[in-house]
């Protein structure tokens, strides 16, 4: 069934026929084998999309801030493509009912296509999933793909390094700049915002942010901007998504902006190879040799490093 749909699907996709994205991206989302071929039919239609990352924590505005965006984006005759990655519980907070009212919006729409994924399998899979998905939409012919995650740990981080540029989303509340630090925030943050800026203390929060990029430059030694806005009212949105053009077109960052397709791709490459050897080496029968040495020994005698090591090494 697979096989004979492949071409079919991959037209579709190009033709951006939302039906088959979502089926697609599904199939993406199930781990299925088909995979590989369907997205090596799609990779050479990705190449000129756009990928920005928001993240930031969970009520920050991401979903706001995106829907802002999407808005301008239109404006322009511009595509949007969201990818929506919540790997906390997808029944957290009241956010989904503000992303599914968002996403009713443009239902209907050609130009947008918007989709939740959640946290089903582990983060490292979401990241490749959303990348993937990402793709898809991509070849769809979206001009932008905006992917929105929640900053709270490590892994997600991952899905922010995704993208071309990365706008580390925060509010007032959000906490101090040492939180920031701690957060690694600064390493992956092309451009901040501070949302909410109709609450008190956004100025003292642009401020922090300032003085910890003073202090920690990030690597590539420019300092991100630092926007404030108040999403749900569009107060300084325009001046954001301004920002974000002159980013990306700032002759000083095309280097910058290459080398991080570069090492996204190699990433990729190396996380496939991950996967791959992993899956091969836990066969049923692999499996069944570790739950019977496990089954055989008190655990307090042998090192979990023995054990590896005999499995890793009986064929
Ligand atoms: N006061 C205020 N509330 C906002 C602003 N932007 C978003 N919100 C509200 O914050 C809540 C969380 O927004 P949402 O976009 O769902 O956050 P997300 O979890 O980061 O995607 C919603 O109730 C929004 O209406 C803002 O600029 N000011
Ligand atoms: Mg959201």
């Amino acid at each position: 069934m697979v096989n004979s749909n492949q071409g079919d699907i991959l037209n579709r996709i190009i033709k951006n026929d939302h039906l088959a994205i979502s089926r697609a991206i599904t199939l993406v989302e199930s781990g299925d084998d088909i995979n590989d071929k369907l997205f090596s039919g799609i990779y050479p239609h990705t190449h000129n999309t756009i990928k920005l990352g928001i993240t930031g924590p969970p009520g920050a505005g991401k979903s706001t801030l995106t829907d802002q965006l999407i808005r301008l984006y239109l404006n322009q005759n511009k595509s949007v493509g969201v990818i929506a990655v919540d790997p906390s519980s997808p029944f957290s907070g009241g956010a989904l009912l503000g992303d599914r009212v968002r996403m009713n919006n443009y239902l209907w729409n050609d130009n947008v296509f918007i989709r939740s994924m959640g946290s089903k399998g582990n983060l490292g899979g979401l990241n490749k999933k959303a990348q993937e998905a990402g793709d898809i939409l991509a070849a769809s012919g979206k001009d932008i793909v905006i992917y929105e995650t929640v900053g709270v740990g490590q892994g997600e981080h991952d899905i922010a390094k995704a993208a071309d540029l990365t706008i580390v989303l925060l509010v007032p509340e959000s906490g101090d700049d040492i939180q920031l630090m701690k957060a690694g925030l600064i390493e992956i943050a092309d451009l901040f915002v501070v949302n909410k800026s109709d609450r008190n203390g956004s100025e003292k929060l642009v401020q922090s942010i300032y003085s910890v990029l003073h202090i920690f430059k990030n690597k590539d030694n420019f300092e991100p901007p630092v926007f404030k806005v108040s999403a749900d009212r569009g107060d300084g949105v325009e001046d954001l998504f301004n920002g974000i053009g002159n980013f990306l077109n700032n002759k000083d960052h095309e280097l910058y902006l290459e080398n991080k397709k570069i090492s996204r791709y190699k990433d990729r490459v190396f996380n496939i190879i991950q996967n791959r050897l992993i899956d091969s080496f836990w066969t049923n029968s692999n499996i069944e040799k570790l739950e019977l040495t496990i089954n055989d020994l008190k655990i307090s005698e042998s090192s979990p490093y023995q054990i590896a090591e005999k499995l890793l090494n009986t064929k």
